[in-house]
């Protein structure tokens, strides 16, 4: 069991000492760092006096961590440094920057959270406060979502003047419908983290503070399925959902096919059958 409490960046002294500091972190100045405690890594960003505002910077060493995970790693965790979340693109990145440029910044934007989405390990969000415009794209991309009592949900972009461009439209939708994001996006509507639950866009709402232990509890649970049967479920199980029945279908077949070989898996129906395996129960009181 990882004993941790919640984390600071780099710049500050660490609570977490059972990550161990990756050197590529530990640069001064990191807007992400990356901690490592066996197979579990833990991603932070940590630009809090700006409310974790996106920039270039953060943008490309969130991408970089993610790349350069070590291969033992089997599940990330993403938690952001102070009351806030994370306040979405850097407002003062905007600024005089030409339509071509706009247009490579948001594809910059859409691979690093395509990595987090279909890179190699699922990633858990641990939310709190401001969840609001690309920091709703960024907790969106990932594959569960644990929020906060404190947390709250927006998409202000139409009173910035802007749209979102992290690939919120594409992966958005897809949790709270089309419906209910116009809204947010049209009038400002805000969504708490009960509602949020309620709608599915938060996995488990918790208490103030409860977040990265609940994530971290989740992410051992994780960790020790089968690497390739996660895979299947991060990587494939979105593509199955988008095609049609039949295609679908062949590739859940394929999928089975390919999990039934791994070489996990005969150890671990074995250990099933010999009664050595945990029986599926719910939890006891
Ligand atoms: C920022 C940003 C930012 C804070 N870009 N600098 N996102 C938004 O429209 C949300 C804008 N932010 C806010 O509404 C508030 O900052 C919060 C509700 C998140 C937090 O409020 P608060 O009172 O705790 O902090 P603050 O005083 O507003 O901000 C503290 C500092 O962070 C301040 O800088 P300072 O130098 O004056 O101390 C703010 O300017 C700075 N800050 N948010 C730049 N977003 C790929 S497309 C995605 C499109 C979008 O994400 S649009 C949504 C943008």
């Amino acid at each position: 069991m990882l004993a941790v409490t919640m984390a600071t960046c780099l710049t500050k002294e660490t609570k977490l000492q059972n990550f161990q500091s990756q050197n590529t972190s530990a640069v001064a100045g990191a807007l992400v760092t990356l901690r490592v405690a066996g197979t579990v890594a833990h991603l932070q960003l940590c630009r809090s006096e700006k409310r974790n505002a996106m920039n270039g910077q953060m943008i490309g060493e969130l991408h970089r961590h993610l790349l350069d995970l070590p291969p033992n790693v089997r599940v990330a965790v993403l938690t952001a440094e102070g009351p806030h979340f994370c306040a979405g693109l850097d407002l003062s990145d905007v600024e005089e920057r030409s339509p071509a440029d706009a247009m490579a910044h948001s594809r910059r934007w859409h691979a690093a959270f395509d990595e987090i989405q279909f890179g190699r390990v699922p990633v858990l969000a641990v939310l709190q406060g401001a969840v609001v415009g690309g920091g709703l794209e960024l907790a969106s991309a990932c594959h569960l979502r644990v929020a906060e009592a404190s947390t709250y949900f927006g998409l202000p972009e139409a009173q910035r003047g802007i749209f979102v461009g992290g690939g919120g439209s594409v992966r958005i939708p897809k949790l709270i419908g089309v419906s209910r994001m116009t809204d947010m996006m049209l009038t400002g509507r805000l969504f708490n983290a009960e509602q949020a639950e309620a709608m599915g866009l938060v996995n488990y709402a918790v208490g103030p503070g409860a977040g990265l232990p609940k994530a971290l509890e989740l992410a051992e649970r994780i960790a020790s399925n089968a690497a390739l049967s996660n895979f299947a479920v991060t990587y494939a199980l979105p593509r199955i959902a988008a095609q049609s029945h039949a295609d679908g279908l062949l590739m859940e077949s394929l999928m089975a096919t390919v999990t039934e070989r791994g070489d996990e898996t005969r150890e671990r129906l074995r250990a099933f059958l010999d009664k050595q395996a945990p029986r599926v129960r719910p939890a006891t009181a």
